[in-house]
């Protein structure tokens, strides 16, 4: 195989995710040179010359292996629900960026009496597709609305009866006079692989992906 077919592109999104993978890829041997809080490049050198890391919006993670313009790439379970997976092989759990995707409401907004008298709810969310499966599964009518950023906001000024969202101390919740009503799953980044480089760049992965799951057991 040529040098070039070795060379290996990591996606990662800046902010935790980035933050996260720091001590994974150094299990791996693998040092970033620069720094994408500080740095305007999106393209980021390694010690290891055969191995770049380009940064992403986290939502565009799966994209870029999907299409195999990163080799492979670290993801929220919300992300890759939402993307649906296509193409990808999902090899680890890192246990990462861990949160919980979870129901809200305004405080003082009765949620389980409304589901049990079985009204229709108005939820605003940035995850769709998983909001949809959730009270699909619970037999709770829902009108899904869409949002791409401050869901918090929706309860507060008549959008939304209900948000869906990512928790993790709470305190986002608590600031807007939100309380978690229920628990849809637990969340953590996952390694995702393009499945063409994972037979084509076998033997330069497999080393990074070992290297990944020793470390990220430590995080269980
Ligand atoms: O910020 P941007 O719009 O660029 O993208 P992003 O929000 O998708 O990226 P980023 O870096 O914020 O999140 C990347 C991944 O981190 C997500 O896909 C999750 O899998 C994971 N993660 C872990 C979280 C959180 N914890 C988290 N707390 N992602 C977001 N949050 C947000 C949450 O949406 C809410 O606004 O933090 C707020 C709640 O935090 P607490 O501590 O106040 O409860
Ligand atoms: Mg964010």
């Amino acid at each position: 195989m040529t040098q070039h077919s070795q060379q290996l592109t990591l996606a990662l999104s800046k902010g935790r995710i980035f933050e996260e993978t720091l001590p994974l890829l150094e299990a791996a041997g693998i040092k970033v040179s620069e720094n994408p809080e500080t740095s305007r490049k999106l393209i980021l050198p390694t010690n290891d010359p055969n191995v770049q890391v380009i940064i992403v919006r986290a939502s565009d993670v799966p994209t870029y292996v999907q299409y195999g313009a990163a080799d492979f790439g670290v993801a929220g379970k919300d992300v890759l629900l939402e993307h649906g997976g296509e193409g990808l092989y999902q090899p680890i759990d890192l246990n990462i960026a861990k949160c919980r995707m979870s129901v809200a409401v305004r405080a003082g907004f009765d949620y389980d009496t409304a589901v049990r008298q079985g009204a229709r709810l108005r939820v605003v969310t940035k995850y769709v597709q998983t909001a949809r499966e959730h009270f699909a599964a619970k037999g709770v009518h829902v009108d899904l609305i869409k949002l791409y950023g401050s869901m918090e906001l929706g309860p507060l000024v008549g959008l939304a009866d209900a948000i869906v969202d990512l928790v993790s101390t709470g305190s986002t919740l608590r600031a807007n006079n939100l309380v978690e009503v229920e628990e849809i799953m637990q969340i953590s980044s996952r390694l995702v692989v393009n499945q063409a480089a994972l037979k084509l760049k076998r033997e330069r992965l497999q080393p990074i992906l070992e290297a990944f799951e020793a470390a990220s057991k430590r995080n269980a």
